[in-house]
């Protein structure tokens, strides 16, 4: 189900004005509860926003305004986090840092606008190695005042679930879950927006990896074009398209020419997976036109660092002791410390070295803000909210921290973040 501004605005009655004039509101109500999902070929027990897995697609023009009701059907508290968004800490959906969960049957309105275009996504925030797992997660698209010229406009999220022994929706996390590459399930499917193309189409596909610990390797077999964006960033110019590594909350977007009829395929392991499948049901002139970069959106001006700081992954199966009280620590911490990573002024650019320690992969997410990876170079490269970092490499990012708040900074693999991976930075 796609929820358009029109549509909705029209759902609740409300008058469509100009942009440019008033700034649209877009009205929203995701209710989380048990649901039942289709899954690759299974129907499992799960949980969804407003009864689906992915929940309803949001999709506003940039610089409108957003306003979410979340009515909570679980029997559990929740919350939801805007990914990739930069928006007032309050609604950031963190417990502890930023609000109390909400409680069963309670309500609650997340109310902010969206500065940025590209492509994100939202999910719970709550005991969210078991709420994202069950499903809570959508896509939320934020389209460029003068969208790219494309036929279609696809969206692309890749998830996976374990099964147990009779087939159902395997909820348990056992200990190596939580102490290794994460609770990985062999379902392994992506749901798409679109199920057919006409030969010819120009089409833009956002990935996103909602899972909650699995690295994808997707190559996409069936088109012709570039990689423009990575975590709603544009890049300032396309890159040939060939396999995309997306950690857990990463997203690509690529706009291609169709070619051939679409797979979306997991190659990570030795098994080449078709994750899904998009048909061909006709063919027109294909354009002439090159495929250009998306408009940039704002970036914040770098100053001189005013801060540096270490984050040392450590833990997890095989790794060296510290001094954290779970599985895993940042920087000899598990969990959130009292005491955040940095303490910084608005507007004060800071670097940060991720070192991994361990001997598995990690996707750092900061809350709030995109930063820069660093290459060994010393070179700024992507502009993104999450980064991948090997077992045993280290990787600087330079961010400017211009949005006052607490801000999480944490692993995306989910299982991790429950037993230990969670910091946060303070902006004043
Ligand atoms: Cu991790």
């Amino acid at each position: 189900m796609k929820l358009s501004r029109r549509q909705v605005l029209l759902a609740t009655g409300a008058t469509v004005l100009p942009v440019s004039l008033f700034g649209a509101t877009t009205q929203v109500t995701l209710q989380p509860r048990p649901t039942v999902a289709k899954i690759g070929q299974h129907r499992l027990e799960m949980l969804g926003f407003n009864g689906s897995v992915p929940g309803p697609e949001i999709r506003l023009r940039q610089n409108e305004k957003l306003n979410v009701q979340v009515e909570n059907g679980l029997d559990d508290g929740t919350l939801v986090h805007w990914h990739g968004i930069r928006l007032p800490n309050a609604m950031d959906g963190v417990n502890v840092l930023t609000q109390d969960p909400i409680a069963p049957g309670d309500v609650f309105n997340y109310r902010f606008s969206v500065p940025d275009a590209g492509t994100y996504w939202y999910h719970s925030h709550y005991l969210s190695y078991d709420q994202v797992s069950r499903g809570l997660f959508g896509p939320l698209i934020v389209e460029e005042s003068v969208p790219p010229d494309v036929d279609r406009d696809i969206t692309v999220m890749l998830f996976n679930v374990l099964l147990d022994v009779s087939g159902n929706f395997d909820d348990e996390f056992r200990p190596e879950h939580f102490a290794t590459a994460g609770r990985l399930g062999g379902v392994v499917t992506a749901f798409v927006s679109e199920n057919e193309v006409l030969l010819g189409d120009r089409v833009r596909l956002r990935l996103i990896n909602p899972s909650l610990d699995r690295v994808y390797s997707v190559s996409i077999s069936g088109v012709s074009g570039f990689l423009v964006a990575y975590d709603g960033m544009p890049f300032a110019r396309p890159e040939p398209l060939s396999t995309l590594v997306l950690a857990p909350g990463q997203r690509a977007d690529v706009i291609a020419d169709v070619t051939h009829k679409i797979a979306i395929l997991e190659t990570s392991g030795a098994l080449v997976i078709e994750m899904a499948q998009i048909a061909v049901s006709g063919q027109r002139k294909k354009r002439s036109r090159a495929i250009p970069a998306l408009p940039a959106n704002a970036h914040p001006r770098l100053g001189a660092i005013k801060h540096k700081a270490k984050l040392v992954m450590q833990g997890g199966g095989g790794g060296k002791s510290h001094s954290g009280t779970a599985t895993w620590a940042f920087n000899n911490q598990s969990g959130l410390p009292s005491k955040p990573l940095i303490s910084a002024s608005k507007g004060d650019t800071v670097q940060i070295k991720l070192v991994n320690d361990t001997s598995f992969a990690h996707g750092i997410h900061m809350h709030g803000h995109h930063f820069w990876e660093v290459s060994e170079q010393g070179e700024r490269t992507y502009f993104r909210d999450t980064t991948l970092v090997e077992a045993g490499d280290t990787r600087d990012i330079i961010c400017v921290l211009d949005n006052p708040g607490a801000w999480l900074l944490h692993c995306h693999m989910l299982s991790h973040q429950a037993d230990g991976m969670a910091t946060w930075l303070r902006v004043r």
